[in-house]
């Protein structure tokens, strides 16, 4: 019994350990994929041309331009983001549209008019409104530059969870108006670890199942 406390006492305080060193983690790009949602035409191009970095500072940074491509913004047209089957793990601190240096500037807008959270990717929201997250909503000059604008920054505190694995987006009745300026999106954010409660559970599994075989 008392090497059984050892052993338990040593897997505690190295969960803790490894617990307290992943909550230091920094903002990363998250890893996301998505398409048309529905059955009506939505390019793909919204992110496929994802960044592969990001800087506190200078932001999202991409390796390849796709800049003569932009996103769809016809009007009653959707499109789907997938976060992943752990999408629960995911902690969004901030959205960003990368814009393509012409035709024009383009004022600030509203983004898509349409934002919710669903377990699937038909058109139908039988999910949960986001009232907070969209994209593309900055003003931007017209320039040669093709840049990041960032359009929500939150805190660890205002940090918006996935409330389902797709974020589906509609371009509302009217179209989008600032998609001719727009070449893609980005989600930056934090990935959090499975919960100690969870991992100990794991362990203590794999124990009970190594006893009785
Ligand atoms: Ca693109
Ligand atoms: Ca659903
Ligand atoms: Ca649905």
């Amino acid at each position: 019994m008392g090497n059984d406390k050892f052993t338990w006492s040593a897997v505690l305080i190295g969960l803790a350990l490894w617990a307290t060193a992943s909550s230091a983690a920094t903002l990363q790009i998250i890893p996301i994929t998505g398409g048309q949602a529905g059955v009506d035409f939505f390019s793909p191009e919204f992110m496929d041309n994802q960044p592969v970095s990001y800087d506190a500072v200078t932001g999202p940074a991409s390796a390849a331009s796709d800049g003569f491509v932009q996103t769809t913004g016809q009007a009653n047209r959707f499109g789907f983001i997938d976060f992943g089957v752990d999408y629960a793990n995911v902690r969004i601190f901030e959205t960003w549209s990368r814009k393509r240096p012409w035709p024009g500037a383009v004022p600030a807008g509203p983004g898509y008019a349409i934002v919710y959270w669903d377990d699937d990717t038909d058109t139908v929201n039988d999910g949960i409104n986001e009232s907070v997250l969209n994209f593309m909503t900055t003003a931007v000059p017209n320039n040669g530059d093709e840049t990041w604008q960032r359009d929500v920054q939150l805190t660890t505190a205002t940090a918006i969870t996935p409330q389902a694995r797709y974020l589906i987006v509609g371009t509302g009745p009217t179209g989008l108006s600032e998609a001719g300026k727009f070449t893609e999106i980005a989600v930056v954010g934090q990935i959090i670890p499975e919960p100690a409660s969870l991992m100990l559970l794991t362990v203590g599994s794999a124990l009970v199942l190594r006893r009785r075989g």
